[in-house]
């Protein structure tokens, strides 16, 4: 008998046709009259699991040989959501698939909602990492994603008389088709114990850590497939098991409960999704995640090295770490510790091959967001680690000295942060160990060099590059928008599907009528679909005429949901004083997640649901005026939610958000952006063009002015009628008759203190908002901006990001030098 060779799948729909009953009934067990709506989804998953698998063989193969550089991506967060939609469509199996299923008489679009989000993120980090692995596969960049696969991910929110509630999420309920448990990939990963000299005769005395306690770090590989399937690369998320996951001793003395202790404290590492994007937790297990994966990905690269080339010399040539944030920044020490004291290198190269190696992308300035932990923990948990540390803080001081850096600077590089009881310093371990670091978007990198890294960018000028952001198009316009998506490809052909730059051509398109009604009439078509979500879900009815004005992102006072929502409130007195005023029709919708323990963030939410309430209940701005607030926003509601906006709501505190990837959604889909100089938005002004977007506000190097003079909102609150009858009525409860203190506190902030601006920026707000009423009135000219928005986005394609790494930080991808 020969061996066989794998047959390489058809696509045809009666390929997919008998396949998919051939899933249904081997590997599910079910016949098609037994089979309900979630078995139809595993079988169809399955079958074009088997066509990815084709491709991800092919691709591995293809890099193995070449001997390719490869991009390992550490993230904690990968916030990807649904995978069919998208490995379907990137496969161009839309068609077949859509048409097998009706033979057996199942709705693809119905099934597909029945898969869970993956949720494994907070919000904008966690998805930038989503759609750099897309586009690594679609720009053909060889590339491992490496994180932690949390048992629950990011949690549900409910609302709750108006309060958001939080529930757990539980993702791997029904198991999940789309990962390949690797068990021969597992790794000890250590914590604890102590670290031993030990000086052997006629061998130079190295240090050798014993820890203290040891679990297994398991592999669970997902495919994740480029456009048009050319290249498929892997997601490697890391789950923690107990060695010994039995204690025999307590279990034969009867002590069940207590044999179990060692597991559970194992796997407590890859349980649970910390929920906070904005303050850091300081807990000990999560440091322990940090660890936890960082050496799991590092003894898996060099593991994966050493097999192909026998030697760590060349590690850099081969592999580029990024680091994303600073989560992973134990990762600089740990590969100091695998190189010196598992494979004997010298200090200077084991640090030349690290800092070539790596490279770090920071993503925030907050200061209470910037991660620190104590000296004695680390210690404790990772004592040979916290030495390495030490010996590479001398190291920088060393050389900043001999450059001349006074002790101020000194203190400001120093990885160990003296003013708060002694604390490691992860963004300065991060920037040492690496050779470039990035911010990512314009104003941001710049911040970056006059902020955090002022002194560390003095003594290594070159090290600091800009990488703004971007989204994937496949995700975010040819999926979530099917309708622009056939229109777009209707109007100038389908060659922007390849290459996303040639949405330029829709630019010439924008002053042609039929065009401009056709655009919006899909865009009317999109509001419809998210106003049955809205009547489903919170039996508020809304007029899809009227201009959905969007603000979704997580809430946090820099992001200023309380500035939009006092100016629906302002608005809603207006209109009532005012009924013969020319007002415009809009529906103002909000969505988005509160930290757990962030008191004033619950209270923003808990204060849009009130106005909602009152507002949607007054017969007296019925048509004019209505507030909702979405539950649970998501990747999935995402992707309902952009193609729907007329305007999208970018009003962050200038200097605060780093980039913005919503915004970059927003657009691409035709609305038109209200926004501050934040961020991406400059950028965005700068490609769409100063007509194109709404820009009101203060400057970064404004609001960074008046907090320096300590301003106050006092005398502008007094001073504008506007805004000081708007905070009257939430003060005397207007909004919240059961509880007349509530928001007592979030509104003396602003008199006091005005730390986020809101006072500051509430008149420019309001009037830009008005100017965008007289806008919506012009049909032909809002039109025009919403087409020339799509024309002129697609430079935001992470395709152009990731290019922009792989030239410039990596040397990696297609067209790269061989090494
Ligand atoms: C330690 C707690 C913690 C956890 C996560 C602090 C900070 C974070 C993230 C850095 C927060 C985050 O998601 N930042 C966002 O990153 C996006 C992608 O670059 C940017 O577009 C957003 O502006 C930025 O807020």
């Amino acid at each position: 008998l020969m061996a066989p060779t794998p047959q390489r799948r058809q696509n045809d729909s009666a390929t997919f046709a008998s396949e998919i009953l051939e899933k249904l009934t081997y590997a599910i067990g079910k016949n098609p009259a037994a089979a309900r709506r979630h078995d139809w989804l595993e079988a169809t998953t399955l079958a074009v699991r088997d066509r990815i698998i084709d491709h991800w063989l092919e691709s591995n193969q293809k890099t193995t040989e070449s001997g390719e550089k490869r991009v390992c991506y550490l993230s904690m967060e990968f916030l990807i959501g649904r995978l069919l939609r998208d490995a379907i469509s990137n496969l161009g199996l839309t068609q077949s698939v859509t048409e097998a299923l009706a033979v057996y008489d199942v709705e693809l679009d119905m099934i597909e909602l029945l898969e869970p989000d993956a949720a494994l993120g907070n919000g904008g980090l966690g998805r930038l990492a989503a759609c750099f692995m897309e586009s690594m596969a679609s720009t053909g960049v060889p590339a491992f994603g490496y994180g932690i696969r949390y048992v629950h991910g990011f949690f549900r929110q409910e609302v709750v008389d108006g309060e958001q509630v939080e529930l757990p999420e539980n993702w791997l309920m029904h198991g999940n088709p789309w990962e390949f448990e690797r068990r021969e990939n597992s790794y000890e990963i250590g914590f604890g114990g102590k670290v031993a000299a030990i000086d052997e005769p006629g061998k130079p005395p190295r240090q050798i850590w014993r820890p203290g306690e040891r679990v297994l770090a398991v592999a669970y590989d997902t495919p994740i497939v480029g456009w048009r399937g050319n290249h498929v690369n892997t997601l490697r998320l890391w789950s923690a098991q107990s060695l010994d996951p039995i204690l025999l001793d307590a279990f034969n003395s009867g002590d069940h409960i207590g044999a179990l202790r060692e597991a559970n404290k194992a796997e407590a590492i890859t349980r649970v999704l910390y929920p906070a994007d904005s303050h850091q937790a300081g807990q000990e297990l999560r440091l322990r995640q940090e660890y936890f994966f960082s050496s799991a990905s590092l003894q898996d690269i060099i593991r994966r090295h050493l097999k192909a080339y026998g030697t760590l010399h060349n590690l850099s040539d081969k592999v580029a770490i990024q680091l994303n944030d600073t989560h992973p920044a134990v990762s600089v020490a740990e590969l100091m510790r695998l190189l010196i004291d598992v494979h004997g290198f010298a200090w200077d190269e084991a640090w030349t091959i690290t800092q070539a190696t790596f490279s770090y992308t920071n993503h925030t300035l907050l200061p209470e967001a910037l991660e620190t932990w104590p000296i004695h923990l680390f210690e404790r948990l990772l004592p040979r680690q916290m030495q390495i540390i030490y010996a590479i803080n001398a190291q920088t001081i060393r050389e900043a000295t001999q450059k001349g850096l006074d002790g101020g600077k000194i203190t400001a590089i120093s990885l160990i942060d003296e003013n708060n009881g002694r604390r490691v310093r992860m963004g300065q371990l991060a920037f040492v160990g690496s050779h470039a670091i990035n911010g990512v978007s314009a104003l941001h990198t710049e911040l970056m060099k006059e902020t955090v890294f002022h002194s560390l960018h003095e003594l290594y000028p070159s090290r600091i590059q800009n990488k703004t952001n971007g989204v994937t198009p496949r995700r975010w316009l040819m999926q979530a928008n099917p309708g622009l998506t056939a229109l777009v490809t209707d109007a100038i052909g389908p060659a922007f599907l390849d290459n996303v730059e040639k949405l330029a051509d829709l630019d010439a398109l924008a002053t042609d009528a039929a065009f401009r009604e056709k655009f919006m009439a899909v865009k009317l078509e999109n509001k419809q679909r998210l106003a049955k979500v809205i009547e489903e879900r919170l039996a508020i009815s809304v007029d899809p005429g009227a201009m959905f004005d969007i603000q979704v992102k997580r809430i946090h006072e820099y992001k200023r949901q309380f500035l939009n929502i006092i100016e629906a409130i302002a608005l809603y007195d207006q209109i009532r004083s005012h009924p013969e005023r020319n007002w415009q029709p809009r529906v103002k919708i909000f969505g988005g997640k509160a930290a757990p323990s962030y008191a004033q963030a619950k209270e923003i939410i808990h204060l849009i649901n009130d106005v909602a309430r009152v507002v949607n209940a007054d017969p007296s701005v019925q048509n004019l005026l209505k507030v909702v607030f979405i539950p649970n926003y998501n990747v999935s509601l995402a992707e309902i939610i952009m193609p729907a906006a007329d305007l999208s709501e970018q009003i962050s505190t200038a200097g605060l958000e780093a980039s913005g990837t919503g915004n970059m959604k927003f657009a691409l889909n035709g609305a038109l952006t209200i926004g501050t100089l934040d961020g991406a938005n400059v950028e965005m002004l700068e490609h769409l063009g100063e007509e194109n977007i709404y820009i009101f506000g203060l400057t970064a190097a404004e609001v960074a002015a008046r907090r320096r003079e300590a301003h106050s909102g006092r005398s502008i609150i007094e001073n504008s009628r506007l805004l000081r009858e708007a905070l009257d009525s939430i003060v005397k409860g207007v909004f919240s008759p059961d509880g007349q203190e509530r928001y007592a506190s979030l509104v003396s902030n602003l008199y006091n203190n005005d730390w986020w601006m809101i006072a500051a920026d509430f008149e420019a707000y309001w009037q830009t908002q008005r100017k965008l009423d007289d806008l919506w009135q012009d049909t032909p000219s809002w039109g025009e901006k919403a087409v020339r928005n799509t024309a002129r986005m697609s430079w935001f394609s992470s395709d152009r990001s990731i290019r922009e790494y792989a030239k410039d930080i990596w040397r990696a991808g297609p067209g790269a030098p061989a090494s």
